[in-house]
């Protein structure tokens, strides 16, 4: 069916979580729904803050524009706008239009009948975020241990906390994370060029099904983990970088405040080397 006749068979009403027929129609080719309305809201009160926040501060430069979470001393309470508020204000709003565009996600799965693979995935995205800017922080006990929004202030910020631990790479969950992070890319390589080298023959040529893609994997390695086990190989290795990803920073500060090498130790004070 092509596309735009697919398009006029599902965009008809129902599905909504909320608001019932409310906002249940499209904008060009975009959906609204309750969760796009409070999306765009969120995002345009977002962005507009960090304007805002810009146009208070030294520099237009965009690399340099830098919207700070406010001083320690203000611990969890809310700190005046022009001292950190801002931030607040926009975390806020950064949080309400992820949370919404997930459930306007959801909203479209149902309207398709197809599961909620797609917002369960950028659940974990935003779990990784919320992990920086509100468990962890509050953890520690301050809104100060949160990043700031700047294209190179929150690099700066990822390589002090970095060196406060003294090298993370020795962080055991960051060691996991790194490596499910390499993990996807090599298996999105590997599918990638398989896919096409299957099903996008050269002119002239009959595209080959997947017994070949199978073949290919069982010849080279011994196994295929088959069309849709790559899927799902795909799926998890990416969610658990994300996953680990926030286990490794939740844990330095709140859970281990020393060097991450010394964490190694526990395997020279192992009692079996005395
Ligand atoms: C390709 C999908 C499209 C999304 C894009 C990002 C904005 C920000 C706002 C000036 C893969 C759009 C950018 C809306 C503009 C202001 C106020 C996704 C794709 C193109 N980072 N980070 C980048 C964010 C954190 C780190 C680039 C966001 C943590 C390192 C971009 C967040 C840590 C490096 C960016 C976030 C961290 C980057 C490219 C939120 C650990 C780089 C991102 C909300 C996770 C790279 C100059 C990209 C770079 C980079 C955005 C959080 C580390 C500006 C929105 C605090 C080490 N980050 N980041 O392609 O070149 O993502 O930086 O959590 O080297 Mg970052
Ligand atoms: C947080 C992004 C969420 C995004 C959302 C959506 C918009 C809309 C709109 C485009 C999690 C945003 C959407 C804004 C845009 C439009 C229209 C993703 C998030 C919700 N590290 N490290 C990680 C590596 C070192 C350090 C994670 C590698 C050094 C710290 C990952 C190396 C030191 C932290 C990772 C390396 C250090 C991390 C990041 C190599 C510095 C974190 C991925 C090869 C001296 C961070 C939760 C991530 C973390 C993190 C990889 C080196 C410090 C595993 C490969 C040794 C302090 N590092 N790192 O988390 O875990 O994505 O954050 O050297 O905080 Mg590291
Ligand atoms: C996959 C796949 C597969 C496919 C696929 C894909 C995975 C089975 C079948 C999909 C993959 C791709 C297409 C490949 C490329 C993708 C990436 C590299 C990922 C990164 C993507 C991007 C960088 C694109 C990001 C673009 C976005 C998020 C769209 C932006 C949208 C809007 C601004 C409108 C949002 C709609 C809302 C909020 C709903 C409500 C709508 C309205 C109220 C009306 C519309 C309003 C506006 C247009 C104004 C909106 C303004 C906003 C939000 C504020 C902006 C701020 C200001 C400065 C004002 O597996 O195989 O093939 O294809």
């Amino acid at each position: 069916m092509a596309m735009l006749s697919f398009e006029r068979k599902y965009r008809v009403r129902g599905g909504t979580l909320i608001g019932g027929d409310l906002f249940d129609f499209w904008v060009g080719p975009f959906y609204v729904g309750f969760f796009g309305v409070t999306t765009f809201l969120f995002s345009v009160l977002g962005t507009a803050l960090i304007l805002y926040g810009a146009a208070l501060g030294p520099t237009w430069n965009v690399w340099q524009i830098s919207i700070a979470p406010p001083d320690l001393s203000y611990g969890l309470g809310f700190a005046p706008m022009k001292e950190g508020g801002l931030w607040q204000v926009i975390t806020i709003c950064a949080i309400g239009s992820f949370i919404s565009w997930a459930l306007r996600e959801v909203e479209i799965c149902r309207k398709l009948g197809i599961g909620y693979h797609v917002p369960f995935a950028f659940g974990v995205a935003i779990f990784a975020y919320i992990s920086l800017v509100v468990i962890r922080p509050v953890l520690l006990g301050a809104w100060g241990h949160g990043f700031p929004y700047g294209i190179f202030s929150h690099l700066d910020w990822v390589s002090n906390v970095g060196y406060q631990y003294l090298h993370f790479h020795y962080n055991p969950a960051h060691m996991i994370a790194v490596t499910f992070f390499f993990t996807t890319t090599l298996a999105l390589a590997l599918h990638g060029s398989l896919i096409l080298s299957a099903a996008n023959p050269r002119k002239g040529e009959v595209v080959k099904t997947p017994e070949h893609e199978n073949t290919f994997f069982r010849d080279t390695i011994g196994y295929s983990i088959g069309p849709l086990g790559i899927h799902r190989l795909g799926l998890f290795l990416a969610l658990s970088a994300g996953f680990w990803s926030a286990v490794c920073i939740i844990i330095s500060g709140p859970f281990w405040t020393r060097g991450w090498p010394e964490w190694w130790s526990w395997w020279l004070d192992l009692p079996i080397w005395s």
